[in-house]
């Protein structure tokens, strides 16, 4: 138990708070970073992107440049046809040249230039590139998480895509980087387990996709060899806003099987939670490719159904519709197996992360996670956790001013052991993965060099 700090007063919560939150590591739990280990940009299929060219042309960015270069003179295939050098130069020339860098996506590439050092203001990218090009894809690794203040990378790791799937079977040690966990990802298996069960068969499961002969007892082979394979720490999927369960329609009775009588039964057993990430229309507008994909409004009904009848699992939900977001805060009041996570997508925005972490500290307290960055290029880090932390210290610290008016006395030790369960705890107890050196966090350097109450993290809540 920490020794307790004397109480804050009103006027000096809003820098204690900001201060802490900054100095807090997370760990980031939901990313689609890789490690070098998995190939490193520009190689061909390398698949850890870094560097100012995968930076702008990072899908968000494709969206919001088809937004102000007209058909008429950037159709869709000409854009494609481009390097990606020259789509980032068609990006930034039209983004952050002639148009002001406003948008959080713009902004992000902003911040994340200015903490690496650079002027955010060049007109062409040749100075970044030359940058960049002198720097160690590992060792920048590491920059950014110092400067993000991560302590871990999780990474997404699609079984159902070829090549990585051809990774983990032919490349000894995929998941020896310490700075990163793996997650299995298994979306096709229940979207379309017809498609997904030839797949398997292909690689030697005996799975029918009308679950005859042993496929039950196949597919939850799968599932174990995979986990064990990756070391996964979760196991994920997207959900489509129509995601129900149980279903009605006997199309969709594969998922229904495959989620009652393989996939929670395994986890169950593992006290591993699954990832359900609900509400993702894809492919909207194909010919925007990654960025194809929008938000729908999710029944609630499939969550709690699934979180009563299966109380010995653990469920870690996102849901991508602002609609949605409010009923998931409830819906967790209900269920103790629910542990809601992350300003996804659409919603990692500091409008819709303040609305909604506040209404989540209002609603649920400090039982869940805040944040992950779902950051695609490593140097994202830098900015997703920077703008993230701004807007999360801001809610918090009109709470902890809130409880102060209502007469009760808070300390920088209780702020401390808030923020790190926000941040990085609750998620590590989720997973089982709460080491005991919990790292205190490295507060910044006080005015006049001091760095502040020395107490450690309370890694409990
Ligand atoms: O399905 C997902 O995990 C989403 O996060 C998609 O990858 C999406 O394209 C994305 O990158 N969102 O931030
Ligand atoms: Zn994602």
């Amino acid at each position: 138990m920490t020794e307790p700090t004397p109480p804050l007063d009103r006027s000096s919560i809003a820098s204690a708070v900001a201060a802490i939150v900054a100095a807090q590591p997370v760990t980031d739990l939901h990313t689609h970073v890789f490690s070098p280990r998995f190939g490193v940009s520009p190689e061909p299929a390398g698949l850890l992107l870094w560097g100012i060219d995968d930076l702008l042309t990072y899908h968000y960015l494709v969206a919001e440049v088809f937004r102000v270069v007209p058909q008429s003179e950037v159709p869709y295939y000409r854009f494609w046809s481009m390097s990606k050098a020259e789509q980032a130069d068609h990006i930034w020339k039209h983004l952050f040249v002639d148009r002001t860098p406003i948008s959080e996506s713009c902004r992000g590439v902003i911040t994340t230039l200015c903490k690496l050092g650079l002027d955010p203001h060049e007109t062409t990218l040749e100075p970044y590139r030359k940058w960049f090009g002198e720097q160690n894809a590992s060792d920048f690794i590491d920059t950014v998480m110092r400067i993000a203040n991560v302590d871990q990378i999780t990474m997404t790791n699609e079984v159902f895509n070829d090549h990585e799937q051809h990774l983990w079977l032919h490349q000894p040690d995929l998941n020896g980087d310490d700075r990163f966990a793996a997650v299995l990802r298994i979306d096709k298996l229940l979207i379309d387990f017809p498609a997904a069960a030839k797949v398997l068969r292909d690689w030697g499961y005996d799975v029918r996709g009308d679950f005859s002969g042993v496929t039950i007892d196949e597919v939850k082979r799968f599932l174990n060899e995979w986990i064990d394979r990756m070391k996964a720490v979760y196991v994920a999927t997207s959900l489509p806003p129509d995601f129900m369960y149980p279903t009605v329609s006997p199309h969709r009775n594969g998922a229904d099987r495959v989620i009652r009588e393989a996939l929670l039964p395994v986890l169950a057993e593992r006290n591993m939670p699954w990832a359900m990430m609900i509400g993702v229309k894809r492919g909207v507008n194909p010919a925007l490719r990654d960025a194809a994909d929008m938000s729908g409004r999710a029944d609630i009904t499939a969550l709690t159904n699934l979180c009563r009848q299966f109380s010995d699992n653990k469920f870690m939900v996102t849901m991508l519709a602002r609609e949605n977001q409010h009923e998931l805060c409830v819906a967790a009041r209900k269920f103790q197996n629910l542990f809601v996570f992350g300003c996804w997508w659409f919603l990692n925005n500091p409008s819709l992360i303040e609305e909604t972490t506040r209404m989540r500290l209002e609603l649920l307290g400090t039982t869940f996670a805040p944040q992950h960055s779902d950051a695609r290029i490593v140097d994202q880090l830098i900015y997703k956790w920077d703008h993230s932390r701004k807007v999360i210290a801001k809610v918090l610290a009109d709470k902890y001013g809130d409880l102060v008016d209502a007469g009760y006395r808070v300390s920088e030790g209780q702020i401390k052991r808030d923020v790190a369960n926000l941040l990085r705890d609750n998620y590590r107890r989720l997973i089982g993965k709460l080491d005991s050196a919990t790292p205190a966090p490295v507060m910044p350097e006080a005015p006049g060099g001091d760095t502040g109450s020395d107490d450690e993290t309370a890694a409990t809540s």
